[in-house]
């Protein structure tokens, strides 16, 4: 039987690292999209070398969604049954500083690849898995988010995976093309990226638990996020290309905690114990062993506006995909610790 092959952009990143793993497991034929930089960073995706079985099943190749010719070549030569497009400029803050660069890569690289699909006349043979996000609820008063849930972004990461949501829909709906919207929660893992607050909060408590580092400076310690792990979400991306019709789905635990618990919890699997004073950008904790001040609040980590609330409702996911979490947050908190111990 001809092996399936899968075009994933953003291979180098957290997601991309895991969904090619998952589909080599799968016996796919991969081909990663990486793009330029000055310094190799294909870490998370190195130990795919080291495995007989996976490394002949690995391509990587150079594009940027920035850049329509390379897309459209890569599609053209590769010709995949399966396009997942994982890459982005994906943190909130920095959206911020470079807004218009974050529309360019999010928002219009969708709709590259999308338009290159439909020149190449693939609008039947490919199937497009596009990255959405609970950012695209951002200030919604909706107390579970599903699929019907309007969105109102407040960033310009959510308002350009917004557009991006909806040209997928409107590709889908005006050229027939099997393409999907996974609209994901935070998730996290052992390799996701440093500045996101999860992984910075671990390593920099396990640093100062080893004496490499004396504090961790953090924003709004009261937002609520719905936290997953990145293994299980990628087996979501995939299941959404299996169905007969192609449609949008939420992936989410469904349990909500702000980042300030979220210390509460890592702290005290490193072996800390804690005491949080003060309000607001003067809230500190201290080590009440040594009486020392380990974290602090700094005004350059809260956004100009931030989404104070997200907690998912997956169950259509649960009963047309048959998807459902597998890792707790407290699973997901010990992974993560082991990894950097
Ligand atoms: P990530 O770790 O930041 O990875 C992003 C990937 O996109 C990296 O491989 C990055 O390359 C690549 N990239 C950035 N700009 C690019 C460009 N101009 N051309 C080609 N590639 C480019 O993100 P992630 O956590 O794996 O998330 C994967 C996708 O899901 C993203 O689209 C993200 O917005 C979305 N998402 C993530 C979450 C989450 O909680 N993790 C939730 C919902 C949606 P470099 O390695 O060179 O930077
Ligand atoms: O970890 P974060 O930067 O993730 P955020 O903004 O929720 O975005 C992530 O999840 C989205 C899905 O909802 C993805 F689409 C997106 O690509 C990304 O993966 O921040 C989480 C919360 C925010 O409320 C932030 O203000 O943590 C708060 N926070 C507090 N101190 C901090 C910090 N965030 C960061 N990054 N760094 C801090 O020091």
């Amino acid at each position: 039987m001809k092996k399936k092959i899968a075009l994933i952009f953003g291979v180098t990143g957290q997601d991309g690292a895991y969904l090619s793993k998952f589909l080599l497991k799968k016996k796919y034929k991969v081909y990663g999209v990486k793009r330029r930089s000055s310094i190799i960073n294909t870490q998370r995706i190195d130990d795919i070398y080291k495995d007989i079985n996976f490394k002949s099943n690995f391509v990587l190749c150079y594009g940027d969604l920035t850049d329509s010719f390379s897309i459209l070549s890569l599609i053209k030569k590769i010709k995949p049954d399966e396009i997942y497009n994982l890459a982005a400029q994906s943190h909130v803050q920095v959206s911020f500083e470079v807004p218009e660069y974050t529309a360019d890569v999010n928002g219009l690289g969708t709709l590259r690849i999308l338009q290159a699909i439909k020149n190449l006349n693939l609008e039947n043979k490919v199937k497009f898995y596009q990255a959405g996000t609970s950012e695209m609820f951002g200030r919604t008063k909706e107390k579970f988010q599903n699929e019907k849930t309007t969105f109102y972004p407040a960033s310009p990461y959510g308002a350009s995976k917004s557009f991006a949501h909806w040209i997928t829909v409107n590709y889908r709906e005006a050229y027939d093309i099997y393409a999907c919207n996974g609209i994901l929660f935070n998730h996290e893992s052992p390799i996701r990226g440093e500045t996101f607050v999860t992984k910075k909060i671990i390593q920099g408590l396990m640093r100062i638990k080893n004496g490499n580092q004396k504090k961790l400076f953090l924003g709004n310690l009261y937002s609520k996020r719905d936290w997953g792990h990145a293994r299980d979400y990628v087996e979501a991306m995939w299941k959404m290309l299996q169905q007969k019709k192609p449609d949008d789905y939420v992936i989410a635990t469904g349990q909500t905690i702000t980042i300030k618990e979220f210390v509460n919890k890592a702290a005290k699997k490193i072996g800390f114990k804690i005491k949080w004073f003060g309000k607001g950008i003067n809230e500190k904790a201290i080590n009440i062993e040594n009486k020392k001040i380990i974290i602090e609040c700094r005004k350059r980590y809260f956004r100009p506006v931030d989404i104070d609330y997200l907690k998912g409702n997956a169950q259509r996911a649960k009963k047309l995909l048959k998807w459902s979490p597998k890792t707790s947050i407290d699973n997901l908190i010990d992974e993560m610790i082991q990894y950097e111990l």
